[in-house]
C-alpha cells in the first residue's frame, strides 16, 4: 500500500532512558492528532529526531530505541550533540526563528551553524530516501528542514513532496537581508506543494520567489525546473472534540474529583461575585509578547483601579530553548516584571499575577481554560497560535471573551475576537476592560460564531485538505492543457510520417534543439545535434525547417553545409536551397514614433532596456524589479495599443519582454508561407517559446504540435526537456 512519509524535526514521541533501558510514550500534541489519518491509520511512517543524541546512548541502547520507535511507525534520525548545538539551537533557533518573526536584531548568522544545518538536512534526506518505495508521498514540516525538499527531489524526482511552514514567512524586505536567501528558497522549491497558515505568508513567499529566485510566478503557481509548484494557505486547526469533551467533563466533576489547580482557581473566583480571571498560555518565547502583556496589565491596574483585588492574571509559560541567550534574557525580564508588579500592587489577600513557569498536564490546562473569563493573547508575531483556538473550544457555555493580537495567524480566522495591536498598551488595557464588561449576550453571539469556525476546520480537516491538494498538485495537466507526449502519441506521429507522402517538421532552435542560452556563441549546434538532424533528413519523406528568432547570418554560418529550410529573425527571413529571401518587404518607419515612447518606460523602470531589432522593438524587463516590471506591462499595453491601432503592428507580451512588430513578422505567418509553396500532407511542429505559440495556433488543426517545457500552450503535447526532443528526432530518423 502506498504510504506517506511524514518528516519533522522531532518525532511525536517521548523517548526516555529508564531502569530497564528505554521508555517510549507517544506524545499527544496537535500535529500528531492531525496526522493520525495519514500516519497511524494508513500505514504511514514518521521520520524525525528521537530527542536523544548519539553521545547519550551506546550501540546497544540505540538498537533498542530503533525497535521501540519502529513499533510506533517511526524512524529515528541520529543526531549528535554538536548537531543539536549548531543545527537546532544554532541555525534553526538563533537564525531562522528570529528572522522569520521579524526580530532582525536577534538574527545571528554563523557559517558553522549553516554548514551544520545543511549537514543535518542531508542526514534527514538519507533516512527519508531509504524509506521511499514506489507510489509513496512525502510531507515535510517546518523551518528546521527548509533544504530537505530539494534534497529529496534531486534523488527521487517522481515522488510528490509537500511542505508546510508552521511559522510566518516574512515579507520580502526582511527575507532579502538574509545571506542564504537563495539557497533557502531553492531548498523549499523542491516541493510540489507548499503550505502556509495564512494568505499573507503565502504572498510574502511568492514575492521572494519572484524577486530573489527569479522564477515565473502566475497566481499561486511557480514554474521551476520544468515543474509546476503549487502554493496555498491551510490554516491549522486543533483537535476540537478533545478540548470540547474535556471541558464538558470538567464542568461535571464533583468537588472531590477536582484537581489542586482547580481548587485554587475556585477559591479566587469565590472570593467575590465580581472576581475575574484573565488567562495567558504560551511557550516562554520573545515572539509571544509576554513583557508587553505584563506592562499592559500594569497600565490597566493603574488606569482602572476599581479592578484591584478583583482581577487576576494567570500566566502560564512553558520553558523553551533555554540554551539560547535571548530566552534566558526574556526569562529574567519576565521574572522581574512579575515581581515588580506583584510587589507594587499586592495586598494581604490578593496578588495580581499568578505566574507558572512549567508545563502542565492536559487536565490542568482545561481547568485554566474553563475557569477564565478572558483569554489575553498578545504575541508580537505568531504563525498561527493554537491556544486561542483551544480557549474557544473549551467554552462550552458559550461565555468568555478572546482578546487576540492581530499579529497572529489565528486573527485572520477569528474575526469575532477582540483584536488588539500588541504594541499599544492603552488599547490592550481598554480592550481588556471592554472584555471584562461585555454583556453575556454579546459574549455568546461572538463565541458561537467562533466555535462554528474552529470546530469546522479542525486539525484533521487541515491534514486532509493538505493531502488532497498534494495529490492534485501532481496533475500538471490542470495547468498545462497539453498532454504529456507518451510512447503511444509518439508511435502515432511516427506512423503518420510513414503513411504520408511528404512531411514537414518545423523545429524551434534555442530551447528546443539546444538548451536555452543567451549568448550567440553558446548557442552553436553541437556535433550530436548535427548528426541527429542529418539522420532525420535521410528520410526522403521528411523535410526539416528550423525556425528561430536568431539572425540569418548566424543561422547561415551554422547550417551552411545543409539544405534545410530556415526561418530566422522571428520569421522575417527565409532560406530555401541555400538562398535567403525577405518574406515581406517590411517597412520600419513606424519605429521612429514608437522608440521615444518605449524609452520613457526604460527611464522610469531601472534595470529594463530597449532592444532595437531590424523589424521589431523589444522592451526587456527581466533585470528590473519584477513586480514593478509587471505593473509597467499593463501601462505599456494601454499606451501601445492606442498607438498601434489602425496599423499592421501588434504588441506581444512574452517572458519578461514586450515586443512591437508587424503582424506579418511571426513564425506562424512564415510557416504558412512555406506551406503555400509546396503541398505537405503531414506537419509536425516543435517549439519552446512564446513566439512558437503563434505557429502552433496558425498551423492546420491536424498538425502534430509539441511544446518544450511546462507553460500554457496552444500545442497538443508537451515534453519537458531538449533531451526529449532529441530522442523523439532519433526515433523519427530510425524509421
Ligand atoms: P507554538 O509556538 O508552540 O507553535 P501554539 O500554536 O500556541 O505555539 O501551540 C502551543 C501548544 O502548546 C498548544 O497546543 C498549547 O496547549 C500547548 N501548551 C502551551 N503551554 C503549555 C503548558 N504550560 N503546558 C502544556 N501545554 C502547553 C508553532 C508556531 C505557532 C503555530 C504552531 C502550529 O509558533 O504559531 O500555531 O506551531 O503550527
Amino acid at each position: 500500500m502506498n504510504k506517506t512519509i511524514i518528516v519533522s524535526n522531532r518525532l511525536p514521541l517521548q523517548v526516555k532512558r529508564s531502569d530497564n533501558g528505554i521508555d517510549v510514550t507517544p506524545s499527544v500534541g496537535g500535529l500528531a492528532t492531525g496526522m493520525k489519518s495519514v500516519h497511524k491509520d494508513s500505514n504511514g511512517v514518521w521520520v524525525g529526531w528521537t530527542g536523544l543524541t548519539d553521545d547519550e546512548i551506546d550501540e546497544d541502547l540505540r538498537s533498542k530505541v530503533d525497535i521501540a520507535v519502529k513499533k510506533e511507525q517511526c524512524v529515528g534520525v541520529n543526531l549528535t550533540k554538536d548537531d543539536i548545538q549548531n543545527y537546532y539551537y544554532g541555525f534553526s533557533n538563533r537564525t531562522l526563528w528570529p528572522l522569520f518573526h521579524y526580530f532582525l536584531e536577534y538574527t545571528e548568522f554563523e557559517k558553522e551553524a549553516w554548514e551544520s544545518y545543511k549537514r543535518v538536512n542531508e542526514k534527514f534526506a538519507k533516512v527519508v530516501i531509504d524509506q521511499i518505495e514506489d507510489g509513496d508521498k512525502v510531507w515535510v514540516h517546518d523551518y528546521q528542514l527548509l533544504l530537505l525538499p530539494q534534497m529529496i527531489k534531486a534523488a527521487k524526482p517522481e515522488v510528490p513532496i509537500g511542505f508546510f511552514l508552521h511559522i510566518p514567512f516574512p515579507s520580502y524586505e526582511i527575507f532579502r537581508t538574509f545571506p542564504k536567501r537563495k539557497e533557502i528558497l531553492e531548498g523549499m522549491l523542491g516541493s510540489d506543494l507548499l503550505g502556509f497558515h495564512t494568505y499573507d505568508y503565502e504572498r510574502h513567499f511568492l514575492s521572494s520567489v519572484k524577486r530573489i529566485a527569479n522564477k515565473e510566478v502566475k497566481f499561486n503557481k511557480i514554474t521551476h525546473d520544468n515543474r509546476v509548484i503549487k502554493v496555498d494557505s491551510f490554516p491549522m486547526g486543533i483537535d476540537y472534540k478533545k478540548f470540547e469533551n474535556a471541558a464538558k467533563d470538567n464542568l461535571k466533576q464533583s468537588n472531590r474529583q477536582k484537581s489542586e489547580v482547580q481548587r485554587r482557581l475556585d477559591e479566587h473566583l469565590n472570593e467575590s461575585k465580581s472576581a475575574k480571571m484573565v488567562l495567558s498560555i504560551d511557550r516562554l518565547d520573545y515572539t509571544k509578547g509576554i513583557p508587553n502583556r505584563i506592562r499592559a496589565f500594569e497600565y490597566f491596574l493603574n488606569k482602572y483601579p476599581e479592578y484591584k483585588e478583583k482581577i487576576r492574571l494567570i500566566m502560564l509559560a512553558v520553558p523553551s530553548r533555554s540554551q539560547v541567550p535571548q530566552y534566558q534574557k526574556l526569562k529574567r525580564e519576565t521574572d522581574e516584571l512579575v515581581g515588580r508588579i506583584n510587589g507594587q500592587f499586592s495586598t494581604v489577600s490578593w496578588t495580581p499575577i499568578w505566574y507558572f513557569f512549567r508545563t502542565m498536564p492536559f487536565e490542568n490546562l482545561i481547568d485554566l481554560y474553563t475557569s477564565s473569563d478572558v483569554a489575553l493573547i498578545t504575541p508580537v508575531r505568531d504563525g498561527m497560535n493554537l491556544v486561542a483556538k483551544e480557549y474557544v473550544a473549551t467554552r462550552t457555555q458559550q461565555d468568555g471573551v478572546l482578546v487576540l493580537s492581530e499579529m497572529t495567524g489565528a486573527s485572520k480566522e477569528l474575526g469575532e475576537a477582540l483584536q488588539i495591536n500588541p504594541f499599544n498598551f492603552e488599547e490592550i488595557a481598554d480592550t481588556l476592560k471592554r472584555a471584562l464588561e461585555m454583556p453575556l449576550a454579546e459574549q455568546k453571539s461572538r463565541m458561537v460564531s467562533l466555535q462554528k469556525r474552529v470546530s469546522r476546520y479542525s486539525v484533521e480537516r487541515w491534514a486532509e485538505e493538505f493531502m488532497t491538494a498534494l495529490d492534485s498538485s501532481q496533475n500538471v495537466s490542470q495547468y498545462v492543457e497539453a498532454e504529456r507526449l507518451n510512447e503511444n502519441h509518439q508511435d502515432n506521429i511516427l506512423r503518420s510520417v510513414e503513411d504520408s507522402k511528404s512531411t514537414i517538421i518545423f523545429l524551434g532552435y534555442n530551447g528546443t534543439l539546444v538548451d536555452y542560452k543567451d549568448n550567440v556563441e553558446d548557442k552553436k549546434p553541437d556535433e550530436a545535434l548535427y548528426e541527429i538532424l542529418s539522420n532525420v533528413s535521410q528520410n526522403p519523406k521528411l523535410e526539416i525547417c528550423i525556425t528561430s528568432c536568431s539572425k540569418n547570418e548566424d543561422f547561415q554560418k551554422w547550417f551552411a553545409d545543409t539544405d534545410y529550410r530556415l526561418i530566422s529573425d522571428h520569421g522575417a527571413f527565409y532560406r530555401k536551397h541555400n538562398i535567403w529571401t525577405e518574406l515581406e518587404a517590411l517597412k520600419t518607419d513606424w519605429m521612429e514614433d514608437v522608440i521615444p515612447v518605449l524609452e520613457t518606460f526604460v527611464d522610469r523602470t531601472p534595470g529594463s532596456y530597449l532592444d532595437v531589432n531590424r523589424f521589431s522593438l523589444a522592451w526587456h524587463y527581466g533585470a528590473a524589479d519584477i513586480e514593478m516590471g509587471e505593473k509597467r506591462v499593463t501601462e505599456i499595453n494601454t499606451v501601445l495599443t492606442s498607438l498601434t491601432s489602425n496599423t499592421d503592428l501588434s504588441v506581444f507580451h512574452g517572458k519578461e519582454v514586450v515586443e512591437v512588430k508587424s503582424t506579418k513578422v511571426s513564425k506562424g505567418y512564415a510557416a504558412l508561407q512555406v506551406l503555400k509553396e509546396k503541398t505537405f500532407d503531414n506537419i509536425i511542429a516543435i517549439g519552446d517559446d512564446w513566439t512558437d505559440e503563434y505557429m502552433f495556433e496558425d498551423l492546420p488543426d491536424e498538425a502534430h504540435t509539441i511544446k518544450v517545457g511546462i507553460r500554457k500552450t496552444n500545442a497538443k503535447y508537451y515534453v519537458k526537456h531538449v533531451e526529449e526532443v532529441r530522442s523523439f528526432l532519433k526515433a523519427l530518423a530510425k524509421q
